[in-house]
C-alpha cells in the first residue's frame, strides 16, 4: 500500500494545526472564566515580554502605539493592552499550527516510527511542558491553585497532542484496514475532504461555545475581590465613595472656565491610563499579604495593609505619567492619592545605617531602587493604598504602591511586596531594558481641543477657545505660549493647578480667522526653564518636542 498521496501534507498539517490549536485555546479561555485556571496565551506573551531584549519589546510597543494613534484607535493604554492579548493568543495559534505542521511531517517522513498517535502524544508533552512551567511560575491572577492549573495545561496540552496524531492516523485511512487495500487514491481524497470538513465543524463548534460561554461569564476575581476585601478591612461605608463623588478640588474656586473639550482637570478611575508589563493585573488577597522587610535589617519585617493604614494618612494630587508618552499622547493622568509617608513608615523599621538604597519589588516580578536620601529628604515619597479615596484597583496596583515625585511611572512599582534594605544602587526593570536611570519628568505641554464649534463672541469679533494641560513634574508651570501658524508666541491663560505636582490647564481665545492652521503649544516650567522644544522620541529618557495640530476653521 504505497499510493501517490498516502500521508497528509505539510498544508494539511497546518490546517489541522489551526483548527485543533484554536480549539485549545477556547477551552482554555472557558475554564480560565469558570475555574479560574490561568489563560495560557497570556502567560507565554509575558514571559516573552519579559524575556526578550528591551529594545525589542520597545519597537513592538512603539509600532502599536503608532497605530493606535495615527489610526485614532482609542484610548492608547486600553487599546495597546487589546493588541497585546490579540497577539498573544495569535501567537500561541501560529505556534500550534507550526508544531503540527512539523509534527505531521515527521510522521510522513517516517523520521521516527511510531504510532501517530504515540508521536502526537509526544508532541503534546514537547510542546505542554514550557508552556506549563512558564504559565505557573509566572502567572499571579488565575485563581485556582498551582497543582490544579498545571495539570490542567499539561492534560490539555496532551489532549491536544492526542489528537492531532489520532487525526494524522485517520488522515492516512489507518484506520480503514478495508479501504486501504482498495484504490486509495480514488477513495482517500473524498474521504479525507469530508472528513477534515467534519474536523472543521467540530473545533469551530468547541470554539464558538467555549469563546461564547467563557465570555458570558466574568471572571470570578473581579466579583470575588471586593467582598474579600471588605470581610478583612472592616470600614465604614462612607469611605467606599469616590473622593471625588463628595468633594470639590481645591482649586475650584479658579474662575478661568477650561476651554470646550479640555481633557478633566481630575481622572476619574476607570479613564487613568493603565502601563505595566501583565496583560491581566496580578490579583493580590489582601489576607494572604504582608509588606515583608528585610536586606540589611536585624530581623526580616512584615507590615499587614491594616497596620500601614493605621499610620497618619496623607493625601496628594498627582499626576502620573508615562516615559513612554510620545508628545500630546494619553498616557498621563491626574489623581488623588492616599498613603503613608515612607519616611514615616521607616521609622519603625530598624534598618542598618549603611543602607543607601530601598529595592521595592513586586507581585509580578517587576522592581525599582529608591533612594533613601530622597525618601528621607522628601516626605511626599508615599506607599499609597487609595486612590480617589478608594483601596487601590486591580490594575492600579492593589494593595500598595509607590509615589515617588518628579519621576515617570516606570520608577513606581505597583503590587508591592517587598522591601529590601541594599547597600548599593542597581539597575530596576526598565532601567535593565535601557530606559534612563533617573527618568525624571520633562516638562510637556498639549493642545487638547480647538474648540470651533464653540466660538466665543466680544462685542463684533469672534474668538475661538483653546486649551490643554501642561504639566513639568513637580516643579511647575510658570507659563504657556501658543502660536498659531508662523505667528508670534501669544501668552495662554492659566488655571491654578490642583497642587503643586499635578499638570495645569491652560486656555487661549484665538482671534477667529478662517482658513488651514496650525496651532503649537510650548511652556515654561516654574523654575524658568523652557521646554524641550528638540524633538525626541521616548526612548530613553522620555519625548520632547511641541505640540501642534492642524484644523481647517
Ligand atoms: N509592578 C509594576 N509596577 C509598575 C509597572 C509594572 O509593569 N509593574 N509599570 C510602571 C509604569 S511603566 C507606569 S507608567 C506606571 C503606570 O501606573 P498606572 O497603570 O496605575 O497608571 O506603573 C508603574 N509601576
Ligand atoms: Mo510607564
Amino acid at each position: 500500500m504505497k499510493p501517490s498521496q498516502p500521508y497528509p501534507s505539510l498544508r494539511i498539517g497546518a490546517l489541522v494545526g489551526a483548527l485543533v490549536t484554536t480549539a485549545l485555546i477556547a477551552v482554555f479561555f472557558l475554564a480560565a472564566q469558570v475555574a479560574g485556571t490561568p489563560f495560557v496565551p497570556f502567560d507565554v506573551f509575558d514571559w516573552m515580554a519579559r524575556v526578550l531584549p528591551g529594545a525589542v519589546i520597545t519597537f513592538g510597543i512603539d509600532i502599536i502605539v503608532g497605530l493606535i494613534r495615527t489610526f485614532q484607535l482609542g484610548e492608547t493604554s486600553g487599546t495597546a493592552k487589546l493588541a497585546e492579548q490579540i497577539m498573544a493568543v495569535v501567537g500561541l495559534g501560529l505556534t500550534g499550527i507550526v508544531a503540527s505542521a512539523v509534527l505531521f511531517e515527521v510522521l510522513r517522513r517516517k523520521v521516527v516510527n511510531v504510532p501517530p498517535t504515540f508521536a502526537g502524544l509526544i508532541a503534546g508533552i514537547v510542546v505542554g511542558m514550557p508552556v506549563t512551567i512558564i504559565s505557573i511560575t509566572g502567572n499571579r491572577s488565575a485563581e485556582a491553585s498551582v497543582f490544579v492549573s498545571g495539570v490542567w495545561i499539561m492534560l490539555a496540552f496532551v489532549a491536544w497532542g492526542l489528537a492531532l496524531g489520532w487525526i494524522f492516523q485517520r488522515l492516512t485511512g489507518q484506520l480503514q484496514p478495508a479501504t486501504a487495500t482498495d484504490t486509495l487514491a480514488a477513495v482517500q481524497p473524498i474521504d479525507r475532504r469530508s472528513f477534515l470538513v467534519q474536523l472543521g465543524g467540530a473545533t469551530a463548534a468547541i470554539t464558538v461555545v467555549g469563546a461564547g460561554v467563557g465570555s458570558l461569564l466574568t471572571r470570578r476575581t473581579s466579583s470575588a475581590a471586593p467582598v474579600l476585601m471588605a470581610e478583612s478591612t472592616p470600614m465604614p461605608t462612607e469611605e467606599r465613595i469616590a473622593w471625588s463623588a463628595n468633594n470639590s478640588l481645591p482649586n475650584a474656586a479658579d474662575t478661568l472656565v477650561p476651554a470646550p473639550g479640555t481633557r478633566s482637570e481630575f481622572t476619574a478611575l476607570d479613564l487613568h491610563y493603565r502601563i505595566d508589563i501583565n496583560l491581566q493585573p496580578p490579583v493580590v488577597r489582601e489576607n494572604e499579604w504582608t509588606l515583608n522587610f528585610s536586606g540589611l535589617i536585624d530581623e526580616p519585617q512584615q507590615m499587614t495593609l491594616a497596620q500601614i493604614r493605621a499610620y497618619e494618612p496623607i493625601h496628594q494630587f498627582v499626576t502620573l505619567a508615562c516615559i513612554s508618552n510620545s508628545i500630546g499622547g494619553d498616557l498621563i493622568g491626574t489623581q488623588r492619592w492616599t498613603g503613608v509617608s515612607l519616611k514615616t513608615l521607616l521609622a519603625d523599621v530598624p534598618y542598618q545605617p549603611n543602607t543607601t538604597y530601598l529595592k521595592i519589588s513586586s507581585a509580578d516580578s517587576f522592581d525599582e531602587y529608591v533612594s533613601l536620601d530622597l525618601i528621607m529628604q522628601d516626605e511626599r515619597v508615599m506607599l499609597a493604598y487609595e486612590w480617589d479615596g478608594l483601596p487601590l484597583t486591580e490594575e492600579h496596583g492593589f494593595p500598595l504602591r509607590i509615589y515617588i515625585p518628579d519621576h515617570y511611572g516606570m520608577k513606581q512599582p505597583k503590587w508591592i511586596t517587598d522591601i529590601e534594605f541594599v547597600a548599593a544602587w542597581s539597575e530596576g526593570y526598565w532601567v535593565r531594558r535601557g530606559w534612563d536611570r533617573d527618568a525624571l519628568m520633562r516638562a510637556t505641554s498639549v493642545i487638547d481641543t480647538v474648540a470651533v464649534d464653540d466660538l466665543v463672541r466680544v462685542n463684533a469679533s469672534q474668538f475661538v477657545p483653546i486649551g490643554g494641560i501642561a504639566h513639568a513634574g513637580d516643579r511647575g508651570i510658570s507659563k504657556v505660549e501658543v502660536r498659531v501658524d508662523d505667528g508670534e508666541w501669544t501668552e495662554a491663560q492659566l488655571r491654578q493647578p490642583i497642587s503643586s505636582t499635578t499638570w495645569v490647564i491652560w486656555r487661549y481665545d484665538w482671534p477667529f480667522e478662517a482658513g488651514d492652521h496650525t496651532f503649537a503649544v510650548r511652556c515654561v516650567e516654574g523654575n524658568g526653564i523652557p521646554q524641550i522644544e528638540e524633538v525626541a522620541g521616548v526612548r530613553p529618557s522620555g519625548a520632547t518636542g511641541i505640540d501642534s495640530v492642524r484644523e481647517s476653521i
